[in-house]
C-alpha cells in the first residue's frame, strides 16, 4: 500500500456513513456532495501491474492482487465508465452445477466467494441463493441433467433432479401440463443457484481497490502493449504511456483486439447475447429458471422486474442494440413455459458482447509473452465467475505458479487438444 492511502476500514467508514430518509432526499435533490466511492489519479509513469479492463475481472483482480499478495502498485485501465461493459450488460446469475469436474469446482468457488462477499467488503450485493432450475424438455436433455446431478454431488454440490409435479410446488405458474408444446419432463435442481446485483459486485470490488491504493483509471484507452524480445515491458493510451512489467487482459468482447497487441492469438469469436426486462409487478418467481430446447432464462429481480436472456445471436457483431425478432421469439418462448405473463410489459432490452471459445470454458493465466496475462473467454459465464477468477489470476501473477483451479483453463489446451468441454451447461442451447 502506498504511504497515506486510506485504509479499507477508513474508506469503508467514509463512504459507509449513515443517512436520515430526509437527509438522503434532500441529498438527491441537490446532488453535489456524496462522497466519492473511488478518486482520480494521474496516469502515474510505471506500475506494476496494469490491467485492462475496468469491469468485474479487472477490479475483482485489482483487488486480490492487493488483499491477497500485497500488490498495490496497480492500474486498471479502463476506455469508459467502470462496469460499463460485460458486467453492467449480464443477468447476474450465479450457480456451480457445471458438468465437468474442472468447470464445478471452480464455479464453486465463485459460489462461496459471493456468500461471503458483502460481509467481508462491507457493501450489499444483495446476492439471494433463490435456488435455480434447468428444464428438461426432452429424454436427452433430462439424461444430461442426471449426469450434471451426478457429477455435481461428488464434490458435495446440492443439485438432483426433480419432477414436474416438484417444479410445480417451487413455481406455481410454470406450465407442467402434458399440453404444453413443449413438455416439461423434469428439471436440475440446484438450491444455492440464485442473482446478485451486478453494478453492486462491481462496485464493492472498485471501492475495495481503490482503498488499498489501486488506482482506477477510467475513459482512458489502451492503444498499445510495448514488448522487448518476448516480454511485455508497457502500455500505450489515449492519456500517455506507462511501463509496467506484468499487464492482464481482463477485458471482454475486445479480448482477442487487446491480445492482438501482443502478437497472441486467441480462439475467440465474439458475439452479442440479447436480454429484455419487465415491468415490476408483485414478487412470485422465486428461482432462476432456464430452458435450454426454449432458449431462455428468467428471474425476478428484487424490485419485482423479470430479467430474460437468450443463447448468444448466430453471428459475429460487436453490436450492443437489441431487435425485433429476438423480443418476439423470447415472449413467445416465455409464455410457452408461463401463460399467465401474456399481459407483462416489456420496458427495455439490451445486448453484451460474449468471448465464446471452441470449448464453452474461460482462458485464465499466463501465455506465450512474458508478463502478459489473460483472464478471458467468458462467452456468458462470466459474471458469475468474476470473484473466483479475480482471486485466481491474482494468485497466477503475485506467484508465478499456476493455481489448481485454473489448470484446466490454460490457453495451450487448444494446442494440446485437452479441452474442457462445458457446451452442455455452460447456459442456454450456443
Ligand atoms: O451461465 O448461468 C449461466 C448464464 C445465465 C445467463 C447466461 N449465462
Amino acid at each position: 500500500m502506498r504511504q497515506g492511502e486510506p485504509t479499507l476500514a477508513k474508506q469503508a467508514g467514509r463512504t459507509g456513513r449513515k443517512f436520515s430518509a430526509l437527509s438522503l432526499i434532500r441529498k438527491g435533490m441537490r446532488g453535489g456532495d456524496w462522497p466519492r466511492v473511488w478518486r482520480h489519479h494521474d496516469l502515474a509513469p510505471t506500475y506494476d501491474v496494469v490491467i485492462v479492463g475496468g469491469g468485474l475481472h479487472g477490479l475483482a483482480t485489482a483487488h486480490y492482487l492487493a488483499q491477497n499478495h500485497g500488490i498495490t502498485n496497480v492500474a486498471v485501465i479502463e476506455k469508459s465508465y467502470i462496469g460499463s461493459g460485460g458486467s453492467g450488460r449480464n443477468t447476474a446469475i450465479i450457480r456451480s452445477n457445471y458438468l465437468t469436474p474442472e468447470g464445478v469446482a471452480f464455479y464453486n468457488r465463485s459460489v462461496h466467494l459471493f456468500e461471503r462477499l458483502s460481509q467481508d467488503l462491507n457493501f450489499n450485493v444483495m446476492f439471494e441463493q433463490r435456488g435455480h432450475m434447468t428444464l428438461a424438455h426432452s429424454d436427452a436433455s433430462l439424461r444430461t441433467m442426471r449426469w450434471r446431478a451426478e457429477v455435481n454431488k461428488l464434490q458435495g454440490i446440492d443439485s438432483e433432479v426433480i419432477t414436474p409435479e416438484e417444479i410445480q410446488k417451487l413455481v406455481p405458474l410454470m406450465d407442467v401440463s402434458g399440453q404444453a408444446r413443449y413438455p416439461i419432463l423434469g428439471a436440475l435442481w440446484h438450491p444455492p443457484g440464485g442473482i446478485a446485483r451486478h453494478d453492486a459486485v462491481v462496485w464493492t470490488y472498485a471501492r475495495s481497490a481503490d482503498a488499498q491504493g489501486v488506482h482506477l483509471h477510467m475513459n482512458t484507452e489502451v492503444t498499445g502493449i510495448d514488448v522487448k524480445g518476448d516480454k511485455v515491458v508497457g502500455v500505450r493510451t489515449s492519456r500517455g504511456d506507462v511501463s509496467a512489467p506484468i499487464v492482464i487482459n481482463c477485458t471482454a468482447g475486445w479480448s482477442s483486439i487487446i491480445s492482438d497487441m501482443v502478437g497472441v492469438k486467441m480462439p475467440i469469436h465474439t458475439r452479442p447475447l440479447q436480454a429484455a426486462v419487465t415491468e415490476p409487478v408483485k414478487s412470485f418467481l422465486d428461482p432462476v429458471i432456464v430452458s435450454g430446447s426454449l432458449h431462455v432464462y428468467v428471474s425476478q429481480t428484487a424490485r419485482g422486474e423479470l430479467v430474460f436472456g437468450a443463447a448468444t445471436d448466430p453471428f459475429a457483431s460487436y453490436s450492443t442494440r437489441g431487435s425485433l425478432e429476438f423480443i418476439e421469439s423470447l415472449a413467445g418462448h416465455v409464455l410457452q413455459l408461463m401463460p399467465s405473463l401474456a399481459k407483462l410489459r416489456l420496458l427495455r432490452q439490451w445486448a453484451g458482447l460474449c468471448d465464446m471459445t471452441p470449448d464453452f470454458s474461460p482462458i485464465i493465466g499466463p501465455t506465450p509473452v512474458d508478463g502478459f496475462y489473460v483472464d478471458v473467454g467468458w462467452g456468458t459465464y462470466g459474471f458469475k465467475a468474476g470473484p473466483v477468477a479475480g482471486e485466481q489470476t491474482a494468485e497466477a501473477v503475485a506467484t508465478g505458479r499456476i493455481p489448481k483451479l485454473i489448470e484446466a483453463f490454460q490457453l495451450d489446451r487448444f494446442e494440446k487438444g485437452t479441452l474442457t468441454g462445458e457446451k452442455g451447461a455452460a447456459a442456454v442451447g450456443h
